[in-house]
């Protein structure tokens, strides 16, 4: 199964036989209190930074979100997804539970990007879907409904199976479809990985489907967040994860070595690659 993805020219396949694809997912206010005071400001300088980096280090997509409390971010998604694409040919994960931010960001997106996110709720699949197949755009399906989230794999897979067919229903191909199995902090949950590690492996076989995840939220919490988030990572790779949204500049590396490991990258190419590009900038 193979999700394109555009910037303004460049291409990026998501391919279920391929290289694991990354999400930079740096552009995100959680934590980051220079981000909120520098786009409270209208200045992108900030933001310019943590794509660059990310780029830099391994992103393939950038995924953008500006949401913070009292943000009106119908305008601030889209001012801010133009800033980046300005300046960088890359493509764009929008990343919003507010509808009126994605469309509004839709409207002036360049290339093809991937909505963040629609899930298994009758509002959602009803406001998301149409955008997505209006503007040409792939989805992120989140495995939660209108019960809320299940820590049973296996209804988890029927939630992804819902949104597939109802992105069907409307025309949207199969293959720009994307689920997200929920990672979720495992401090709170000691079965937290594992259902997700299950999700992942359930919507690989059945459904191959290219799979994503919020990669750092399993560490929520707790110390050595890096070591734990690299460990998930491999574990969840393995199982059929593709797309990662993570921080490039902490697991790039771990990703390449993954690859490298399950006979993705012939020679070593990318691996060496990488690990000359990050020896240049030391
Ligand atoms: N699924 C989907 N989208 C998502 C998530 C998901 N988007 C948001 C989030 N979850 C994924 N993005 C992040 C971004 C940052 C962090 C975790 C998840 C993070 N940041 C550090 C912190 O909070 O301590 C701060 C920055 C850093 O040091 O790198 O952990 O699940 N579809």
């Amino acid at each position: 199964m193979k999700t394109i993805l555009k910037g303004k020219s460049t291409e990026v396949v998501i391919d279920t036989d391929g290289p694991v694809i990354i999400i930079g997912e740096s552009i995100n206010p959680t934590r980051r209190k220079k981000l909120v005071e520098t786009l409270s400001q209208n200045n992108f300088e900030f933001v310019l930074e943590l794509a660059k980096s990310q780029m830099e280090a391994g992103a393939d997509v950038l995924d953008v979100n500006v949401g913070y409390p009292r943000v009106d971010d119908a305008s601030l998604l889209p001012e801010t997804v133009k800033a980046i694409q300005e300046k960088f040919d890359v493509p764009i994960c929008l990343d919003s539970p507010n509808p009126g931010a994605i469309e509004a960001a839709l409207k002036v997106i360049e290339g093809k990007c991937l909505i963040n996110s629609v899930n298994g709720e009758e509002k959602s699949l009803q406001t998301i879907l149409p955008l997505a197949k209006e503007h040409g755009a792939a989805v992120i399906g989140l495995v939660m409904d209108d019960d809320g989230i299940t820590h049973d794999p296996e209804k988890r897979f029927r939630i992804a199976e819902k949104i597939l067919g109802r992105a069907i229903q409307l025309g949207i191909k199969e293959e720009d479809v994307v689920i997200d199995p929920l990672a979720m902090a495992v401090s709170a949950d000691p079965n937290a990985c594992l259902v997700t590690l299950e999700t992942i492996k359930l919507v690989h076989d059945r459904l191959g489907l290219n799979i994503t995840q919020g990669a750092s939220n399993i560490s929520f919490g707790l110390p050595n967040r890096d070591q734990l988030n690299s460990a998930h990572m491999a574990l969840s790779i393995w199982n059929g994860l593709t797309c990662p949204i993570a921080n490039p500049n902490k697991i790039t590396t771990l990703i390449r070595a993954t690859d490298l490991i399950r006979g993705k990258d012939d020679f070593a190419m990318r691996f060496t690659e990488h690990y000359q590009k990050m020896e240049a900038v030391k």
